[in-house]
């Protein structure tokens, strides 16, 4: 007889998890502990994937980076208060990239932490939440699961993606319901991010505006990488044979060594361009807010496509806005186009194709150098002719000069395969990043990472071994951050703030996991190790042995540092 009752039960575990599998939700990236460590046994059970991580923040960066691959929102588990909140910064990551990705932590008793009487754990999570995401919710009772994660979909993925916050007390789990009542409860969300078909006006005042153009550029933002809609932006290029320029994570979205890409020519394009389209991008301080020297102190005509409407005039005015998805956008750009389309003036194109010839072959024989220990230049030239030959290798990239040398050295020749830092620069994305890739794709990862960039999430290597994971991890160890030079000034014993151990072992990290560890002084060593790790897909760390006086301050940044007026000693 029990058995029957049971037959005919369902829990708050089993409808949560059937609730992501009927939308097609099949890995968790998580921490186990309470209240959910059974949700995830059972999950397990059930055939998802559950991935478990040494930190929380790590396993966000993996849910946030699959949503950006996937166009479904990546999924993180945590434990309350200090499980929730380590996963917090990556859920607002999330939403500053416009990722799509939701935080399921378990909380504790409403009823005290309401009255604040100190439970296990104990934190108002939703208040608290509610602020670094698009939209928090709560399921209170186990009939509102299944509509709980159908907001928290919808929410995640519609318009402009972000991250979303579902708060589930640890009450709700053992919540028992009548099995059939249970599966009747669920929703399978229909068209979850549905086209935004953007105003024929909007389409028109833009190619009014592109028609009289004499210096077109288009920028890419990494909004029309994860928009998915590779064919019809490589046609839209080639048809208006209009240069581009991609911005960091939308490089590969048409190949860096394509004909049309200004990429060598940034700063030529930038000052000098009358119309820029803007597809995906945001005109934030990665574009010097659209204003200024970067942009010759020349006002420019702008015309933005973007799903998010208040994005317009957000820094600068928009004389064309497009408001849609990225897909529908640019198909209408082209229809209006018609046949007859007139490309940009010989005298523009031609100036930026000398200019970027003149900057490739400036920096050749820089990237061929062989020096050890080795520099920026000859570490990144060996990486980037093996990622000329594998281009679907996914690269992650990470510090302040490793990342901004690597950016303009490595080309890039497919969609989606370069993973950086983002919008806030963020060092710690790295393993989470990288796991979140080789899991959600399959495909080989590289990831260049500075020491101290490394640093911040490096025992996640453990969790590359426990999975066997074919990632590649390369340390650019120049024994600090930014330099390994800096001394204390006081003459002090203690070492100064950017500095590190000198001549740390990184690879024996990996070596202790089970890993291969490998110890790079040459461009060669290292081309080598690559090469070997991505044949074997065995996990594997090179510490490589970078020049510690090659990096400046802040990399490409050091502007933006504020200085002393007192003293500089
Ligand atoms: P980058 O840092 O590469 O310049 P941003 O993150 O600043 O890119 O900008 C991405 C933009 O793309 C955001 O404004 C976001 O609203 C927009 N976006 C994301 N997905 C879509 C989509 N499917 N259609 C239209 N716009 C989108
Ligand atoms: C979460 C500030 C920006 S870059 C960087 C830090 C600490 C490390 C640079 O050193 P690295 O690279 O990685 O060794 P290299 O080649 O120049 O030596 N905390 C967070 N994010 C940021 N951006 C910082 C601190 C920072
Ligand atoms: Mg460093």
């Amino acid at each position: 007889m029990a058995d029957t009752a049971a037959e005919n039960l369902t829990d708050g575990f089993h409808l949560i998890i059937d609730a992501l599998k009927l939308n097609d939700l099949t890995t968790i990236y998580g921490v186990p502990g309470i209240p959910i460590t059974d949700f995830g046994r059972i999950a397990q059970a059930e055939g998802m994937r559950v991935l478990s991580f040494r930190h929380e923040q790590h396993a966000g960066y993996a849910a946030a980076i699959a949503g950006y691959l996937t166009k479904k929102p990546g999924i993180c588990l945590t434990v309350s208060a200090p499980g929730f909140l380590n996963g917090l910064t990556a859920l607002a990551h999330a939403t500053t990239n416009c990722f799509p990705m939701i935080l399921i932590s378990g909380s504790s008793e409403r009823e005290v932490v309401d009255l604040q009487q100190g439970d296990y754990e104990e934190m108002d999570q939703l208040a608290i939440a509610k602020p670094l995401c698009k939209a928090a919710f709560r399921v209170l009772h186990a009939q509102d699961i299944g509509i709980g994660i159908a907001r928290a979909i919808r929410a995640a993925v519609s318009g402009r993606p972000g991250g979303v916050y579902l708060d589930l007390p640890a009450k709700l789990f053992g919540q028992v319901m009548d099995a059939d009542a249970g599966a009747r409860s669920l929703v399978k969300v229909i068209d979850p991010a549905p086209r935004q078909i953007p105003a024929p006006d909007s389409i028109a005042r833009a190619i009014d505006l592109l028609k009289g153009a004499k210096r077109p550029l288009i920028i890419f933002g990494k909004g029309a990488a994860y928009a998915q809609a590779d064919d019809d932006i490589r046609t839209l290029v080639e048809k208006s044979g209009i240069p581009y320029l991609p911005m960091s994570m939308a490089k590969g979205l048409l190949p860096d060594t394509h004909p049309q890409s200004a990429g060598p020519a940034r700063s030529l394009v930038l000052k000098e361009a009358d119309v820029v389209v803007m597809i995906g991008a945001r005109l934030n301080w990665l574009l010097s807010h659209g204003k200024g020297k970067t942009w010759g102190d020349k006002p420019k005509s702008f015309i933005q496509i973007d799903i998010e409407p208040k994005e317009m005039d957000s820094n600068v005015e928009i004389a064309a806005p497009v408001v849609g998805d990225i897909g529908s956008c640019v198909t209408a750009l082209l229809d209006a186009m018609g046949d007859n389309w007139k490309a940009p003036p010989a005298e523009w194109t031609d100036a930026i194709t000398a200019k970027v010839e003149s900057n490739v072959a400036k920096m050749a024989p820089r990237l061929q150098n062989n020096n050890v220990p080795m520099d920026y230049h000859g570490a990144l030239g060996s990486l980037k002719t093996i990622i000329r030959e594998r281009p679907d290798v996914i690269l992650v990239n990470e510090g302040a000069n490793t990342l901004d040398f690597a950016r303009s050295i490595i080309d890039m020749y497919q969609p989606r395969k370069r993973l950086d830092v983002g919008t806030w620069g963020v060092m710690g994305i790295g393993m989470g990043q990288a796991i979140g890739a080789a899991v959600e794709t399959g495909k080989p990862v590289l990831a260049i990472e500075g020491d101290s960039a490394f640093g911040f999430s490096g025992m996640e290597i453990e969790t590359i071994c426990r999975y066997n994971l074919p990632i590649c991890v390369v340390v650019f160890n120049n024994n600090g951050i930014y330099r390994g030079t800096d001394v204390n000034p006081t003459g002090g014993s203690d070492v100064a703030p950017t500095v590190f151990v000198k001549d740390a072992r990184y690879d024996k990290m990996m070596e202790a996991f089970g890993g291969v560890g490998v110890y790079a002084t040459s461009p060669d060593d290292l081309s080598r190790a690559v090469n070997e790790a991505l044949n074997s897909g065995k996990p594997t760390l090179i510490n490589a042995v970078i020049d510690e006086n090659a990096g400046t301050e802040s990399g490409r940044i050091g502007n933006l540092n504020p200085q002393s007026v007192v003293s500089k000693k």
